[in-house]
């Protein structure tokens, strides 16, 4: 079996219905995986959502029902919005399936039985929202008289609990040496270099891996320690390697591990850049086994201020597709442009409703909507709606050479902007083409061309429309991973019924592929409202 191209996602806390920031990371590890398929790459894209816990402990009591039907309803909000935002994941892990158990459980008993755990009690600080532990030397302010969470910078909660293990130190010298081989194992760069900056200082010399079952009851039971469950990261991190057959099925395994990308948010960096490869590495993983990329995306936030539910100002990303975009077909689309085109991927951004509704009237209602319209309604008034080929006698290298390079050059642009997962460079590459389309329309002005007037005459405005054709081709092409629904849209008044869509056909422009094709039904892709 060739190898997948592996793409992962977080798995998302289910104490709360997901908000804007979890759609984010879905969208762009959709996109990733779209982008991938359209290469005619085999993909795999893993999401889910981490049941266990403190919190999710928490969350359950406070609604009053037993954690595992508290968790079942949330979930349902997971794959409901993935649905709605037309997300293509594979395989959806929860880690209350069997599936995960049984693999963390053989994890800890492995490492056991390799006397790789050991067995003390804990002093330190812990953050609940983050699920994670701190020591003294790990807090900027040290321990007093308050401290509060680096991460998050909500109050720590001191905490001694008797428990097992996995030594963090020992493996440090491994982990900075794997770093330096492989410069691009953290992207960003920024993230890179924290994480490398953060190595240079000894790490705490382990990592607490279980949790007191009086205090912490929802969780993996430990195999060989009765009075303890698994420590919910240590729980979460495998499911990258138990939802494709860790020590169940090794051809299967062989097919998708390494992961190809993480994408993660910044905050959980040091889980996914420290605390894993060391739990694969202490699991016997070379360097050839370990992921191959660890992508940290930026924060949304709100103004200045980071989301949260205790400020009251989470976006509600069902509020934003069903109700402030409620006028627009392809909603969904809408969003995910907006999510991946306003802010470079990495970087943080600020959410706001005129940001969006900005974007949707300029980019897309008045340049790309524009375009499509203008040109499917000349195709249809002026050539029967079958869209006409372009003749030698008709051609202006003026004005046609221009726009045609561009459009021959764009999927190298995207492909060059999708290696580097730069979302907001590939739509900016597509919608330049698109601005350039639309410019060309008013240069060349159809219109006057149907009764003989101007420059070649009838040639010539079927050379014009059939190269305008062409762009919108090549723009539904590359505009499939990022807005699934438009692109098919396109497609459809295209005429292009079921032929699928591959990047292929957007580089190699030879002969008049779209000659003779009855455009579609034509509807208007972003109405005003
Ligand atoms: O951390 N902006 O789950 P989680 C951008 N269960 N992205 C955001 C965001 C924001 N404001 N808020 C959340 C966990 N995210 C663990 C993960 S993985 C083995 C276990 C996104 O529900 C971002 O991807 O808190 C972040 O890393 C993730 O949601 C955290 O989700």
């Amino acid at each position: 079996m060739p190898k997948a191209y592996y793409i992962t996602t977080p798995l998302y806390y289910v104490n709360a219905s997901p908000h804007i920031g979890h759609s984010y990371t879905e969208i762009a590890a959709d996109c990733l995986a779209r982008y991938h398929r359209l290469k005619g790459e085999t993909v795999f894209l893993l999401t889910g959502t981490d049941e266990h816990g403190q919190k999710i402990e928490q969350a359950a009591a406070a609604s009053g029902r037993p954690p595992q039907a508290f968790v079942d309803g949330v979930v349902e909000r997971f794959k409901e919005l993935w649905k709605l935002l037309n997300i293509s994941y594979d395989d959806f892990l929860r880690t209350t399936e069997p599936r995960h158990v049984r693999v963390v459980q053989a994890c800890l008993t492995r490492l056991q039985q390799e006397k790789q755990l050991h067995h003390a009690t804990y002093q330190g600080w812990y953050c609940t929202p983050c699920e994670t532990f701190w020591t003294k030397e790990e807090l900027p302010s040290g321990a007093s008289p308050a401290p509060v969470c680096p991460n998050c910078a909500r109050p720590l909660e001191a905490v001694e609990e008797e428990g097992w293990y996995l030594p963090l130190r020992a493996h440090q010298p491994w982990l900075q040496g794997f770093l330096k081989a492989h410069p691009a194992f953290i992207q960003p760069q920024t993230r890179y270099n924290e994480i490398a900056s953060l190595l240079e200082q000894p790490l705490p010399e382990y990592l607490c891996i279980t949790r007191p079952r009086r205090r912490v009851g929802w969780g993996i039971p430990v195999p060989f320690s009765e009075g303890h469950v698994t420590y919910v990261w240590f729980d979460a991190l495998l499911n990258y390697i138990s939802a494709v057959g860790y020590g169940m099925d090794e051809a299967r395994l062989s097919a998708h591990w390494p992961a190809d990308v993480h994408v993660i948010g910044k905050d959980i960096l040091r889980h996914h850049a420290v605390y894993w490869p060391i739990i694969l590495h202490a699991l016997g993983l070379s360097d050839e086994q370990m992921p191959r990329l660890i992508f940290a995306h930026g924060w949304w936030k709100v103004g200045e201020q980071k989301m949260s539910k205790s400020l009251g100002n989470i976006v509600d990303p069902y509020a934003v597709v069903r109700e402030l975009l409620k006028s627009q077909p392809y909603a969904a689309d809408v969003y995910r442009y907006f999510l991946l085109r306003d802010v470079p991927f990495g970087q943080d951004g600020a959410f706001s409703e005129e940001a969006l509704l900005g974007r949707l009237e300029a980019d897309l209602a008045n340049d790309l909507g524009n375009l499509v319209n203008r040109t499917l309604s000349m195709i249809e008034r002026y050539c029967g709606g079958k869209i006409p080929s372009t003749t030698q006698l008709g051609r202006s290298a003026q004005y046609d050479d221009p726009l045609q390079q561009a459009t021959h050059d764009l999927a190298k642009q995207v492909d060059t902007a999708m290696s580097r997962i730069e979302f907001a460079n590939a739509l900016d590459a597509i919608m330049r083409v698109v601005s350039q389309a639309n410019q060309y329309i008013e240069l060349t002005a159809p219109w006057k061309l149907t009764k003989g007037q101007g420059d070649g005459g009838v040639q010539r405005l079927h050379t014009v429309l059939s190269i305008l054709a062409h762009v919108i081709h090549v723009v539904a092409i590359t505009l499939e991973s990022f807005m699934p629904s438009v692109s098919e849209a396109i497609w459809q008044q295209l005429g292009m019924g079921d032929s699928p869509r591959r990047l292929a056909d957007a580089t190699s422009w030879t002969g008049d592929p779209l000659a003779g094709k009855t455009l579609g039904k034509r509807e208007v892709l972003f109405p005003k409202t």
